[in-house]
């Protein structure tokens, strides 16, 4: 007979995307506060530091229950000294002090409220810190020069800071839907992101859209755009062209994370009917609640901003776009370092290159994408490392 296992398979995995990863787990307790100290390490753009503290992170969202002693973690991969010392004081004290003066501090909280803008990287937020500025608020207020996309961003900053509920997601994949049908009809639509993985709600609503006759596609996206304006539905837009084909990095190694899909990023107008504006409870708080003078809106509106990203995929490529947008970004990232170090492959959004065989490997379905990859297949649902 086997024996019985008494060590958890998670020792042996340490890559995110060999784990299963539920959206609810038992440490929330752990796993907040260490991705508070991911999050600053962003801010001071220690890309490094962050990394190693969303691993530690995801690590414990993995676990079957809740971590009560240090030795339950000895044989975890992934869990730094740094880690353990914050995990350590949060299991013996109730909290991080680390963290806690974090939270606190005025450069974080400046820092999240300026990046919290659309529009706004940490590179911007941090040179606007150090000339002093703190809020939207205070980019209004001392004439701050600002992108089209950053004054969208001050303009919607509420709005754009409340939760979008699965409930607005599935409203705004109806209009999506008609927009992309009317304009290609036989178009496949479907939702990405967290609201693919099941979250109940999300900073954005995200969609893929090919279609099963290649070509059928190229410049779709300033159609459906058009469409959504006719109809009122847009408060802003910007789209950028697919450039896949004219990259000279090769077809599996775009410049950054980002890939050379048409693209859209937008911000919807979506109506809120009497029913939808009853059932939020919290809808009166985020209208009256705006004290800062960054969006223009008269009491009793009946409606308010999302933020949408649409993508336009080839067929061929549907698979792979449809694995590199369905997250979440520490699973992809995951996803690219287990094919480089442990396959000697190249994965992108667009492809998946063997170095070895020297050839690019096709796929249909996610299904098959894990298989060339030699992992086990993980549903989107078990995806939000
Ligand atoms: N993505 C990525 N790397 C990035 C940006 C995005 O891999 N730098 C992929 C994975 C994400 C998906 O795109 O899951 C959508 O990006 P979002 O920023 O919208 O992230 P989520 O939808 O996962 O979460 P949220 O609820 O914040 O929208
Ligand atoms: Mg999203």
């Amino acid at each position: 007979p086997k024996p019985c296992e008494v060590t958890p398979a998670i020792i042996t995995k340490s890559y995110a995307c060999q784990r299963r990863t539920p959206l609810k787990h038992h440490n929330s307790f752990l796993t907040e506060p260490l991705e508070i100290l991911a999050e600053n390490a962003e801010f001071s753009e220690n890309e490094g530091r962050s990394i190693a503290f969303r691993r530690s992170a995801s690590v414990l969202k993995a676990l079957p229950r809740a971590v009560r002693a240090m030795d339950e973690l000895k044989d975890l991969p992934c869990l730094g000294e740094h880690s353990l010392r914050v995990i350590k004081e949060i299991l013996e004290d109730g909290t991080s002090s680390e963290v806690e003066s974090t939270r606190q501090s005025e450069q974080f909280q400046a820092m999240k409220a300026l990046t919290g803008v659309f529009g706004v990287g940490v590179r911007t937020a941090d040179r606007w810190f150090r000339e002093g500025l703190r809020s939207p608020l205070d980019l209004v207020h001392t004439g701050q020069k600002l992108s089209h996309t950053q004054q969208a961003g001050v303009q919607h900053y509420n709005d754009l800071n409340t939760p979008v509920t699965k409930k607005e997601a599935m409203v705004i994949s109806d209009i999506v839907e008609r927009a992309v049908k009317a304009v290609l009809p036989g178009a496949i639509i479907i939702l990405t992101g967290g609201f693919r993985r099941g979250k109940e709600v999300g900073h954005d609503v995200d969609f893929l859209i090919t279609h099963p006759e290649e070509g059928a596609e190229e410049r779709l996206m300033p159609k459906i755009v058009n469409w959504l304006e006719d109809q009122g539905l847009l408060l802003y837009q910007k789209t950028t062209r697919n450039s896949y084909l004219e990259s000279k990095d090769g077809p599996a190694r775009p410049p950054s994370n980002m890939d050379r899909f048409e693209r859209c990023f937008s911000i919807f107008r979506l109506e809120q009917t009497k029913v939808d504006c009853d059932e939020h409870v919290d809808a009166s708080s985020y209208n009256s609640g705006r004290t800062d003078g960054t969006e223009e809106r008269h009491s009793g509106s009946s409606w308010r901003a999302v933020r949408v990203d649409l993508v336009v995929s080839p067929y061929s490529q549907f698979a792979f776009a449809t694995l590199g947008w369905t997250g979440s970004k520490l699973f992809e990232r995951e996803l690219r370092r287990w094919a480089g170090q442990e396959k000697g492959m190249s994965l992108s959004s667009h492809a998946l290159y063997d170095s070895k065989q020297q050839r690019y490997l096709q796929a249909n379905s996610e299904e098959e994408l894990f298989a060339h990859l030699g992992l086990e297949y993980i549903p989107p649902s078990e995806r939000n490392a």
